[in-house]
């Protein structure tokens, strides 16, 4: 077990407007120059939502597999594409995101209030994501947005068995409105949940807005990883736009550095993950 800090990057997310967070990377060109800033901070995972040539959120299967293509030629980073999408993404398409062949895939472990919106994840749906994973080998990332998500994936991996990899990797998904809070008290009990899981189970947590540095420094003392990105936080301080992706990555890196728990390699985090090297 490592004691250093696995830092994913989560640089463009669905939900922002390129018109209105200029600095959001939308072009292959710009999310791959962002990949190579970030790996060379210390992330060694990238989750990975694509835009048009509009720059709008979507699940394409050809630039999909491009991005894929892309990352790994430029970057040794750990390739985790969003089966999430965006909240209108029907469900074949984010299955089909599987067809891309990325190294690790997200797998949301419930529906959720999402702002005004619905994030849909049926039961079925999700048995079917899980199963069609482990059969192509893709490691899943299981998102949490509420506590009872971990008994959701508690009863999931006993019915279905464990993932692709062997090792079960779960992402706390704090403060959507609509999910938990991204507190101390909220974290602490998804840790002390993770005991009815399997043994050697890891978390990272993610702290949307202005949560994000209570979640950080809370992620960091309970043993945990950190993802950031401007996916989840489009605000640096107080009145104050996030300038890039590598400005997050680098105040994480800060955090962790200071709590003693450097940022792992990416061939630590393959090892950790149960990610097969390329
Ligand atoms: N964009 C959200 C609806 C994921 O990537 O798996 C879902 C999301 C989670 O971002
Ligand atoms: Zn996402």
């Amino acid at each position: 077990m490592t004691n250093g800090t696995l830092i994913t990057v989560a640089p463009t997310g669905a939900e922002s407007a390129k018109a209105d967070v200029p600095a959001l990377p939308v072009t292959l060109d710009e999310l791959v120059t962002t990949a190579r800033e970030c790996e060379a901070l210390g992330a060694s995972v990238i989750h990975v939502h694509i835009r048009d040539h509009e720059a709008k959120p979507t699940l394409d299967q050809g630039l999909l597999k491009d991005t894929v293509q892309a990352l790994r030629a430029e970057t040794d980073l750990i390739v985790q594409l969003s089966s999430g999408g965006a909240v209108t993404d029907p469900e074949g398409a984010r299955l089909a995101v599987l067809d891309a062949e990325p190294d690790m895939a997200s797998c949301t472990m419930g529906t959720v209030n999402f702002g005004d919106d619905v994030f849909m994840n049926r039961s079925e749906f999700v048995v079917d994501l899980h199963t069609r994973m482990q059969e192509r080998g893709v490691v899943p990332e299981y998102e949490i947005f509420d506590l009872g998500q971990l008994w959701s994936l508690q009863r999931l991996l006993s019915k279905y068995g464990l993932p692709a990899g062997g090792h079960v990797h779960v992402d706390f998904v704090m403060n959507v409105p609509g999910g938990m809070p991204g507190t101390t008290e909220a974290l602490v009990a998804c840790k002390q949940a993770l005991r009815d899981l399997p043994d050697g189970t890891t978390f990272s947590a993610t702290g949307i807005g202005r949560s994000t540095i209570d979640v950080i420094m809370a992620s960091l003392s309970a043993g945990g990883h950190l993802r950031v990105g401007m996916e989840d936080t489009i605000t640096y301080a107080k009145g104050q736009p996030v300038e890039s992706n590598m400005q997050l990555v680098a105040r994480a890196v800060a955090f962790a550095r200071l709590a003693q728990r450097p940022p792992i390699t990416t061939a630590e985090a393959r090892t950790m993950l149960g990610v097969s090297a390329r």
